[in-house]
């Protein structure tokens, strides 16, 4: 079987969108998962990313082991902390919060989670992860006592997204919060896009089936949709495969 990001690379190269849906432990109850998993595997739906900002220890590899059972698409971890890591899902995006300069979002939580890794097949997707303003404070924000980068800083989010390639991350990741109020700008996406030769991640804020074509027709390799399924139950049936 090819490798998580090798099948990213794969799509990127047949001009295939991906698209990821977020599940965040501290929202969704385990018996909730058959139902919603029933309908993220008639969708268009690639990926399923489980994560949050604050979970309590435990609840995400609960909530993993019943999402593998219902679904065949890759379950990849987007830890807001060290205790959701877990090997019960098939990756993990390993983010460093390059829009922050908080050393333990940057490498120090990292180094704590190397010896949970060490002991789980998780494939290791080193992410450049990057918080674009949005008008309103986010939680990743808050966690992390970090700056989001302007989203008028045009060259700001250029340049660190193309310093997080340069330092070997395999996928870049802007993100404008879970719930933002808007999406990150087509422009802010395409002009990033022009630069990068890693795969482009684009969530947060994107609620609509044309903020979504939008998002891939700036140049987003993947987009991470959460809070719009959590929301809409009409959401999935807009995004049906073959529509
Ligand atoms: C959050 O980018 C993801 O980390 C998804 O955001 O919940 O707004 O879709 P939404």
């Amino acid at each position: 079987m090819s490798s998580i990001y090798q099948h990213i690379l794969d799509s990127v190269s047949k001009s295939e969108k991906l698209l990821a849906v977020l599940i965040d432990p501290d929202k969704m109850q385990v018996d909730q998962v058959p139902e919603f998993m029933s309908k993220a595997n008639q969708s268009i739906a690639t990926h399923v990313f489980v994560g949050g900002s604050e979970v309590k220890e435990g609840l995400t590899e609960a909530l993993v082991v019943k999402i593998k059972k219902h679904t065949n698409l890759p379950v990849i971890l987007f830890p807001g902390d060290v205790v959701q890591v877990n090997d019960k899902a098939d990756g993990i995006l390993f983010l460093s919060l390059i829009s922050g300069r908080n050393p333990d979002y940057l490498i120090g939580k990292h180094v704590e989670a190397v010896s949970k890794l060490k002991i789980t097949n998780l494939e290791v997707l080193p992410t450049g992860y990057m918080l674009i303003e949005n008008g309103r404070q986010t939680s990743v924000e808050r966690i992390s006592q970090t700056t989001p980068i302007k989203r008028e800083a045009i060259k700001t989010i250029i340049d660190t997204a193309k310093a997080g390639e340069l330092l070997g991350m395999k996928l870049i990741y802007l993100e404008a919060g879970s719930g933002a109020t808007h999406p990150i700008e087509p422009e802010i996406i395409r002009k990033v896009k022009q630069e990068l030769c890693v795969p482009l991640i684009i969530g947060g804020g994107i609620r609509s089936k044309q903020e979504l074509e939008s998002a891939f027709n700036a140049g987003a390799d993947l987009v991470v949709i959460g809070t719009a399924f959590e929301n809409n139950n009409d959401f999935f049936n807009q995004l049906k495969t073959g529509r």
